[in-house]
């Protein structure tokens, strides 16, 4: 067949210029920043693959909007074109801004969640696990088994495993789950979607048990691009039906707006009942702010009303998982170990496989993510044992099965030559994998650990 290449559905306008450092100067920078990407001066940094949150670049249209700001306390202009248009495009009736995803889980959380309640999602996230625990909640894992082995090529490994929804409310009883968090194309998971006929049945089931059904949706259109490529009776349909399709399934939804929707700050929680609505008002006024604005400004609101229109289109999508594939496949034609299939957000290595010599006790995502910054300038984030954290009742540590080292690439910021420049660095840091060294902590904070904790080598 002839070859049809994607390309960027935009010109650059303007650049910001890259500082390059000297690997003298990478390795005092990582020693002062106690071996943890996240402690990186920002200035320090090459080629900034740490995450796709907040780092995305606003379009022309969107910087217009910025300077149409309503900066009215209540009730600002702003704040009305967002909602209609989170109405339009992800079909819910009401919305409360918040400053990020995770301000709109801690209302949700607080809300909903009763001491001794269980909520079950599709593979944990950090900061919603830990509000549904600061709630009084357990988190129980009800994504299906695949999802925790990095090379299963099932096409949705996002997917929910009926089995362990019903054994779950066999065991505790429906009155015990406020609620089930779905999230679409699952970050922990390596950015993998889930199906719509699953998210079907699992709203079913929902309905059949009289549970609401929340929506993680901070990767929804990138879950919904994978499902018009992938899912039987979806071709013909766009990325934005399909992103409304899942949207109405779902009963509320928290939304990190720094991801898909491609703005610096802002997120939202959503939803169709206008009980849950009130309530929400009422907590959003303590924690964020008014609820015409939680915690945004009403030139953010503006530029995410923009974005969530940009977000859904099939070129942009096009483009923006081509890119994170580009990267993925060039890696795996070079033999690299990574979370397959290629995710949406993201290229995962598999720190297990490329340094079997470190223990998992002694962190081989952590170290192999400062080894690449050392190598290169390249930061990228850990995701495995230091990130899954401690067990919220027994202190242990968690080791999950997935010991990933994440290669993120934010919206519309890197072109091609960036990733091969990524590749041919992980390649390097692959070839030298035995000089990698172990880690363990030197300071281990007692909540979300991976943000600040510090390291050394285990000598
Ligand atoms: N995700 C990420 O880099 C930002 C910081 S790491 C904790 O992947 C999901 C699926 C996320 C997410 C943030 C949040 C929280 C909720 N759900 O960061 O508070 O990926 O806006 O959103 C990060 P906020």
């Amino acid at each position: 067949m002839e070859k049809r290449s994607w390309a960027e559905p935009y010109r650059i306008k303007m650049v910001e210029l890259l500082k390059m450092t000297t690997l003298q100067e990478r390795k005092v920078a990582i020693k002062e920043a106690g071996l943890n990407t996240f402690l990186l001066k920002s200035e320090d940094v090459y080629i900034d693959l740490l995450t796709d949150s907040g780092v995305g670049a606003m379009s022309d249209r969107q910087w217009s909007g910025i300077m149409m700001g309503d900066e009215a306390y209540a009730g600002s202009r702003n704040f009305y074109h967002m909602r209609d248009t989170i109405q339009d495009y992800y079909s819910y009736k009401y919305t409360v801004p918040t400053h990020q995803g995770r301000g709109a889980e801690n209302i949700l959380s607080q809300i909903m969640i009763k001491d001794g309640d269980y909520v079950p999602g599709n593979m944990y996230f950090t900061t919603t696990r830990l509000h549904q625990e600061l709630a009084g909640g357990h988190f129980v894992d009800i994504i299906i088994d695949e999802a925790h082995d990095a090379d299963s090529e099932h096409p949705f490994k996002g997917n929910v495993d009926m089995d362990k929804l019903d054994k779950l409310v066999a065991k505790v009883g429906a009155d015990k789950i406020p609620y089930v968090c779905i999230a679409t194309c699952v970050n922990m998971a390596g950015g993998q979607p889930i199906s719509m006929e699953n998210l079907g049945e699992v709203k079913s089931w929902c309905n059949k048990h009289k549970i609401l059904l929340v929506h993680d949706m901070t990767r929804v259109a990138e879950n919904a691009y994978f499902i018009q490529q992938r899912e039987k009776g979806y071709q013909d349909k766009t990325v934005k039906q399909i992103v409304y399709e899942l949207c109405a399934l779902t009963n509320a939804a928290t939304m990190s707006s720094k991801k898909d929707a491609m703005v610096n700050i802002g997120g939202f929680l959503a939803m169709n009942d206008e009980a849950l609505y009130e309530k929400s008002c009422e907590l959003v006024v303590v924690y964020e702010g008014l609820h015409t604005y939680g915690g945004m400004a009403g030139r953010d609101m503006e530029a995410l009303a923009i974005g969530i229109k940009e977000s859904v289109q099939d070129n942009h999508m096009q483009a923006r998982v081509g890119q994170v594939e580009y990267l993925g496949e060039q890696l795996l034609s070079e033999g690299v170990p990574i979370v397959k299939p290629i995710g949406g957000h993201a290229v995962f290595l598999n720190a297990r496989t490329i340094l079997p010599h470190i223990p998992q006790e002694q962190f081989p995502a952590q170290a192999l993510a400062a080894a690449l910054y050392v190598e290169s300038g390249i930061r990228s984030m850990e995701r495995g044992a230091v990130s899954a954290g401690r067990d919220h009742d027994t202190g242990k540590n968690f080791m999950p099965k997935l010991e990933l080292v994440r290669l993120t690439i934010p919206r519309r910021v890197y072109t091609q030559a960036h990733m091969d420049v990524t590749a041919e660095s992980v390649i390097r840091v692959m070839k030298n994998a035995d000089k990698v060294k172990g880690l363990k902590f030197t300071y281990e904070p007692k909540m979300l650990r991976f943000f600040m904790g510090r390291f050394e080598e285990v000598s």
